[in-house]
């Protein structure tokens, strides 16, 4: 509906024929004597998605200076005034002084000397007395000259609308100013005006726009006095350094000031045109200040055909725009996978970004990225493209900067000859902002990116979901270092595979990935990664969102999209700074994140299940081993090994993503050599290697001793059917203290627990639970495994050090912390025979203490 109201607008305000204005359709006594010529520039001839100007076109258009450097835009409107944004002049709620100003007129490009343009002071600054903020309106100002401006063909005043004065939904005008061409991108030199067509937008029109959660979530009310201009779609805007400066409508050959520049949430963003201070309600205002000023401003009466203007639409008519790039007609049908083709290299995979930019690993190009020349063979690089006949035509070779050293930075922008029309297919993919947050769940896939190997059996459509920020950057990421929360750019993008097992002898080495997610239905490029060195399928991907600033500066136009999800869930804002446990020698182990993000997961929490009839506890101590009790798995007498099977990821029955199962035979079962006994303690070997993840990931072991400042916890099951994991706060008592209470009947090694107050019960001990601390860093690390038929008896891990380390090669043993536990030295020292003297162990503990206190 509003686009066939756009259309016959556009046509008249596009297609001035020069001498078609009847100057009468302003009868002479409509013409204020006492003003100049307004809004005719004598005829001689970036703001974002604009071009260069032609000197003379806007001969309004003032620069401001402030400490020799443009600030803000303005407009001339009278020989001695200037009209521009409060914004420009207020900090902190204060009027900066007139004198830091000055006023550049009849200047084209800031760069060097500024020809033909000459400079004023600013007597004085005049704000209305209601300016709060931009955001709360009345963002105009009017700066009144030192001495009245010199007019020529080059400086000359610009008409202003009386208050009656109606600018019609999908009028065409244009803002001019020498702002940022883009967010962040100032613009380049030699500096020329910019110029940009823009619409505007009604007022049901516009605020229909700002009604809908956009960048960074936010609405925003219009208030009277505002005007908005632009498109649905965006792309073309006004930005930072163009306030103050004009929008202006040509109506019967003159050339009215519609608007001021004024805000708008970043530049050019889908649903978000810019908002500019209406001038027609300020024309009050405007004459009040310039009081007694000869001459004044001309405010010729708008001629009344144009008055009455067209219907403006109304709600119904409310037309969003849509996301133009990241569809897709299936997962894997990618309408901008590009592939490049360049003489004598394998072919080359890259994504579209624009109509005329593809982005591709820099190490496609080896040996054309470290030198300023362009490629000689540029000629005969080729790009083929979806649904696309021909092979394009490449122009330009654009290296990031840090291409050659930073794997984060193998990315090249390659610019073709010619833009293709974006359809179905090609179309671009869509690329973050910098402050884009990918929510844990992601859907995302796996796509061709640079040289990709196919890799045997594996399709390249592989799909996953996203990990959080705490796991990916812990688990891959920097540990002991805090974890960027949302909003700032993380250092890795992690996808968690579905599929639960990989197939022996699959290698996913030699490939480049990239990783695609989805917002409502939209793909982004969220990730790229270099090659993996393990065999195991891409885990750890470099955002792309950081690269967003540079991509769109050098292509002026790939589409940097708006973060389209923000449902984060019933956990809320994951907003507080969190830390990674530091690391060890062997990588990540004994992860787990705040219980509020973990959904009662325990990463290294195994169901081990024996020969179908029981279930054993057990513990992932490397990717392909498990530590569980002796007794639990061998039942004493029985001479078979009996058929195991480990089940990792199912603790909690998470509803986070992570909790994906995995499944694994047990091939053998390893046993250290204890002379005479029984070890308390089995090594289980799995079929496979498990792929670390926060459903399986290993735990740390402790070394010996009690780790000090740690909590330690029994964690078991409840209830042995459905096995849901409950943790026991415990105590572990010293050595002596043990070894007293239990004078002369425990194995060396044996650590004694004391359960907090009520929490002897909340786990059954059939399936001989694991006991475990976490340390002050916030590792967790296994200290013992449940001794039969007791719930406040381990085995100690670490007097099983040397055994466990020569058999699983990985096991991550942290460093020896707190006091040895196996040395029951000076047991003569216990108090006579007070072991079990009473019902319960906290009693017995009671009177043992009492006892060696007296003995002093
Ligand atoms: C600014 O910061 C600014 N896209 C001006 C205009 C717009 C955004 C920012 C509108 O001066």
């Amino acid at each position: 509906m509003s686009q066939h109201l756009l259309l016959p607008l556009a046509i008249l305000a596009i297609s001035p024929i020069p001498g078609a204005f009847q100057d009468s359709a302003l009868s002479p006594t409509q013409k204020e004597p006492e003003d100049l010529d307004c809004g005719r520039p004598e005829p001689s001839a970036r703001i974002m998605g604009g071009s260069d100007s032609q000197p003379g076109t806007w001969p309004w258009q003032v620069s401001l200076h402030q400490g020799g450097g443009h600030i803000c835009g303005g407009s001339l409107i009278a020989p001695s005034w200037v009209l521009s944004a409060a914004h420009c002049f207020v900090t902190n709620g204060t009027l900066e002084p007139a004198a830091e100003w000055s006023v550049v007129l009849g200047v084209h490009s800031q760069d060097g000397p500024l020809d033909g343009a000459h400079v004023r002071a600013v007597a004085a600054i005049l704000v209305p007395d209601n300016y709060s903020g931009v955001e709360s309106g009345a963002d105009v100002a009017l700066l009144r000259l030192a001495s009245p401006a010199r007019l020529g063909p080059t400086v000359r005043p610009v008409c202003l609308p009386r208050a009656s004065h109606r600018f019609a939904h999908g009028t065409a005008c244009w803002a001019t100013g020498w702002g940022d061409v883009q967010e962040a991108d100032p613009l380049p030199l030699p500096w020329v005006l910019q110029e940009v067509e823009l619409r505007v937008l009604g007022e049901a029109a516009c605020q229909c726009l700002y009604s809908r959660p956009g960048p960074f979530n936010l609405t925003f009310q219009l208030l009277p006095g505002m005007l908005c201009a632009g498109y649905p779609e965006g792309r073309r805007d006004t930005c930072q350094g163009d306030s103050g400066g004009p929008l202006v409508c040509k109506e019967g050959g003159r050339w009215f000031q519609a608007g001021i520049t004024s805000f708008g949430f970043g530049c050019g963003r889908r649903n978000r045109p810019g908002v500019f201070t209406a001038v027609a309600p300020y024309e009050a205002w405007i004459r009040e200040q310039v009081l007694g000023s000869e001459p004044g401003p001309a405010f010729p009466t708008q001629s009344p055909e144009l008055q009455s203007g067209l219907p403006e639409p109304t709600d119904e008519n409310c037309t969003i725009a849509l996301p133009e790039c990241g569809k897709a007609p299936r997962p894997g049908a990618w309408p901008w996978e590009a592939q490049v083709l360049v003489p004598g290299s394998r072919p080359c995979y890259g994504a579209l970004v624009s109509e005329s930019w593809v982005l591709a690993p820099a190490s496609c190009f080896p040996g054309r990225i470290s030198s300023d020349l362009p490629p000689r063979d540029l000629d005969n690089w080729r790009v083929m493209l979806p649904s696309r006949p021909r092979a394009e035509r490449v122009a330009r070779l654009v290296p990031h900067e840090n291409a050659s050293w930073d794997d984060a930075s193998n990315l090249a922008l390659l610019q073709l000859r010619a833009p293709v029309n974006l359809s179905v297919a090609p179309r671009p993919v869509c690329l973050p902002h910098p402050e884009h947050y990918f929510l844990p769940g992601s859907r995302c896939r796996l796509a061709r990116w640079g040289h990709t190997e196919p890799v045997p059996g594996a399709g390249s459509l592989l799909e996953a979901e996203l990990l959080g920020v705490w796991w990916c950057h812990c688990l891959y990421g920097r540990q002991g270092e805090s974890v960027p929360p949302p909003g700032e750019p993380p250092l890795a993008i992690c996808p968690a595979y579905q599929e639960e097992e990989e197939v022996a002898g699959r290698c996913w080495n030699y490939s480049h990935w990239s990783l695609l997610c989805r917002e409502e239905g939209t793909w982004f490029l969220a990730g790229i990664r270099d090659l993996p060195s393990d065999c195991l399928r891409p885990r750890a991907f470099y955002p792309l969102q950081t690269h967003g600033p540079w991509i769109s500066h050098v292509t002026r136009g790939a589409y940097l999209e708006d973060q389209l999800a923000w449902d984060w869930g019933p956990e809320g804002e994951e907003t507080e700074t969190q830390t990674c446990p530091p690391h060890t020698e062997h990588g990540a182990c004994g992860l787990r994140p705040e219980p509020a993000l973990t959904g009662g997961l325990w990463p290294w929490l195994a169901e081990v299940h024996v020969a179908g009839e029981r279930v054993c506890t057990g513990i992932l101590v490397a990717p392909g081993w498990v530590l569980a009790a002796t007794h639990c798995i061998l039942r004493l007498g029985s001479t078979t090994v009996p058929y195991i099977e480990v089940y990792l990821g199912r603790a909690g029955a998470s509803p986070l993503p992570q909790s994906h199962q995995v499944s694994r035979l047990v091939i053998s079962i390893r046993l250290p050599r204890h002379l005479g006994l029984r070890p308390p303690l089995a090594l289980l070997e799995l079929s496979s290697r498990v792929e670390p993840s926060p459903s399986a990931l290993p735990i740390c072991l402790h070394p010996g001793g009690t780790p000090l400042g740690a909590s330690c916890w029994v964690l078991g099951w409840k209830d042995p059917q459905d096995r849901v994991p409950v943790a026991a706060a415990v105590s572990i008592l010293t050595p002596r203290l043990c070894h007293c209470l239990y004078q002369g009947i425990l194995p060396p090694g044996t650590l004694c627990v004391l359960y907090a107050e009520g929490q002897e019960d909340r786990c059954e001990v059939t399936s001989a639970p694991p006991l475990l601390c976490q340390t002050e860093e916030g590792s967790w690390v296994l200290v013992g495994m449940a001794i039969r038929g007791s719930r406040d008896l381990f085995a100690a891990i670490g007097p099983e050090e040397t055994w466990i380390s020569q058999t699983v090669g990985e096991a991550h043993f942290l460093h020896p912390s707190g006091f040895p536990h196996w040395l029951p030295e000076g047991g003569d020292l216990c108090p006579p025979d007070m072991a079990r003297a009473s019902g319960s162990p906290r009693a017995a503990l009671f009177l043992l203490l009492l006892t060696l206190l007296i003995q002093g």
